[in-house]
C-alpha cells in the first residue's frame, strides 16, 4: 500500500494553543511500531490539560494531541508480530514503554518511568495517520464501531481500572463525581454492568437528563444543591455514604469533600486531574472510619482488553457526539466551560 507523504493534523504549537488545522508530515514506524491509519479518537480533557500545559511534566512542543484514537493498521515495522496489516487498531495515552522495569515487568506498564505518552511526550491521534508501540497498542476485533469504541480507549479503561481499585462489589453503592463528562458517562455504564449502584454527581439539567437515561439512581446537582455531603449520603443505603466514590471532576473541592460521604471503610478513587490540587482529609475520621484513599491511573493493557471487550459485548452504551477533525478548537472552549455531556469523537478525514 502507498502512503501519502503528508497529512491533515491538529498541531498546538505553543502553550496554551489553540491547536492549528495544517498539513504535517506523515510518521514512518520504527521497527517495532505500527502506523494506524486514525478513522475516529475522542477528545479527553486530558488534552486541554496538555495544550495547556497544567502539570508538573515535560511536553512536547509542537504537539498532535489526542489518545483516544481507534482506526486501520496501515505499515508496521520489520519486528511486529501483534498486527497484520488491514487489522482494527486503538492506540491509547500510554503509547509505549520499556518493557523492562520492574513496573513492566510486573504488569503495570502505565507506571514505567520511561513510558512515552500519546499527545503530551509523542504525537498523538489528532492527525489521519499515527504511530503507537505494537505491543502496547490495543487489538479492536472485527466488527466493533471503530467511532463508540474511541472513547473506550481512555475514558473506558480508566473508569473500569478505578472501579476495580474501588473494590466495590455488586449490590454497593459508587458516588460517581463528574458523571456528566466523558469518563464519568462511561463510569455510569461499566459500574452497572458490575452490578454497581450509582449516584451521580454533577452540574444541570442535561447532564442530570443523560445521568438518569444511563441509569444513576440519584443525580445531585452540584450548581444548585445547598449541601452535596448531605444530598449524597440520603442517596445511598440506610444514608451511611457511598461504598465507593470516583473523582473524576476538574476542580478541587470534590476532592477535599469525599471523605465526608463515603461509607466507613469505603474507597475514594482519585482520576481526575485539576491542575496543582491536592486532597484534604481529616486524620480522625480517616482513621476511625477506616477510610482509603488512593489514585487509579488509565490501566494495563490487560485492563484494556478486558475493557473493550465488555464494550464488544454490548454492555457500555454511553453518548457521544460526532464532530469534525478540524472543529477541536471549538470542543476545547466547550469543555473548558464544562458544556459537554458526555464524549466527543472526532471524524478523521480520510
Ligand atoms: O488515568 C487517569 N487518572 C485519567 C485518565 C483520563 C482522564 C485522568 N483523566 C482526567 C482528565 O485529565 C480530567 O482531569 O480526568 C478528568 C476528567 O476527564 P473528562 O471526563 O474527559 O472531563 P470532562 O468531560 O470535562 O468531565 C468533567 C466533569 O466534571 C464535572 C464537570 O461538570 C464535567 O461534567 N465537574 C466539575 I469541573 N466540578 C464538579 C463538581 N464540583 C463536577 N462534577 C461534580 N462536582
Ligand atoms: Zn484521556
Amino acid at each position: 500500500m502507498s502512503l501519502p507523504e503528508k497529512q491533515w493534523a491538529q498541531v498546538v504549537e505553543k502553550k496554551g494553543g489553540p491547536p492549528v488545522y495544517k498539513e504535517i508530515p506523515v510518521p514512518k514506524p520504527a521497527a517495532d511500531e505500527i502506523l494506524v491509519k486514525i478513522r475516529y479518537t475522542g477528545v479527553c480533557h486530558t488534552d486541554l490539560h496538555a495544550m495547556n500545559g497544567d502539570w508538573p511534566l515535560p511536553l512536547k512542543m509542537p504537539l498532535v494531541g489526542g489518545h483516544e484514537g481507534a482506526g486501520i493498521v496501515v505499515a508496521k515495522g520489520d519486528l511486529v508480530k501483534e498486527f497484520e496489516i488491514g487489522d482494527q487498531a486503538g492506540i491509547k495515552w500510554i503509547n509505549g514503554t520499556d518493557l523492562s522495569c520492574e513496573f513492566c515487568q510486573q504488569a503495570e506498564e502505565p507506571l514505567c518511568p520511561n513510558a512515552q505518552l500519546s499527545g503530551y511526550t509523542v504525537d498523538g491521534t489528532f492527525q489521519q495517520y499515527a504511530i503507537g508501540k505494537a505491543a502496547i497498542a490495543s487489538k479492536i476485533p472485527e466488527g466493533v464501531a471503530l467511532d463508540a469504541v474511541a472513547p473506550i480507549l481512555c475514558a473506558g479503561l480508566t473508569v473500569y481500572k478505578g472501579l476495580k481499585e474501588s473494590g466495590a462489589r455488586p449490590g454497593q453503592t459508587v458516588a460517581i463525581v463528574g458523571a456528566g463528562g466523558g469518563l464519568g458517562s462511561l463510569a455510569q455504564q461499566y459500574a452497572k454492568a458490575m452490578g454497581l449502584r450509582v449516584v451521580a454527581i454533577d452540574g444541570g439539567d442535561e447532564k442530570k437528563a443523560m445521568c438518569d437515561s444511563l441509569g444513576a439512581e440519584a443525580y445531585i446537582d452540584f450548581f444548585t444543591s445547598k449541601d452535596v455531603v448531605a444530598d449524597v449520603k440520603a442517596a445511598t443505603p440506610e444514608g451511611l455514604g457511598a461504598h465507593a466514590v470516583l473523582l473524576l471532576a476538574v476542580s478541587e473541592k470534590p476532592f477535599q469533600q469525599a471523605t465526608e460521604y463515603v461509607r466507613s471503610r469505603g474507597t475514594i478513587v482519585a482520576i481526575g486531574l485539576p491542575q496543582g490540587a491536592f486532597l484534604k482529609a481529616s486524620v480522625f475520621n480517616t482513621v476511625v472510619r477506616m477510610i482509603n484513599i488512593k489514585g487509579s491511573y488509565v490501566g494495563t493493557r490487560q485492563d484494556a482488553v478486558e475493557a473493550i471487550d465488555f464494550f464488544a459485548r454490548g454492555l457500555i452504551k454511553a453518548p457521544y457526539k460526532i464532530a469534525p477533525l478540524k472543529d477541536l478548537p471549538k470542543i476545547f472552549e466547550m469543555m473548558q466551560q464544562g458544556k459537554i455531556a458526555g464524549r466527543y469523537v472526532l471524524d478523521v478525514p480520510q
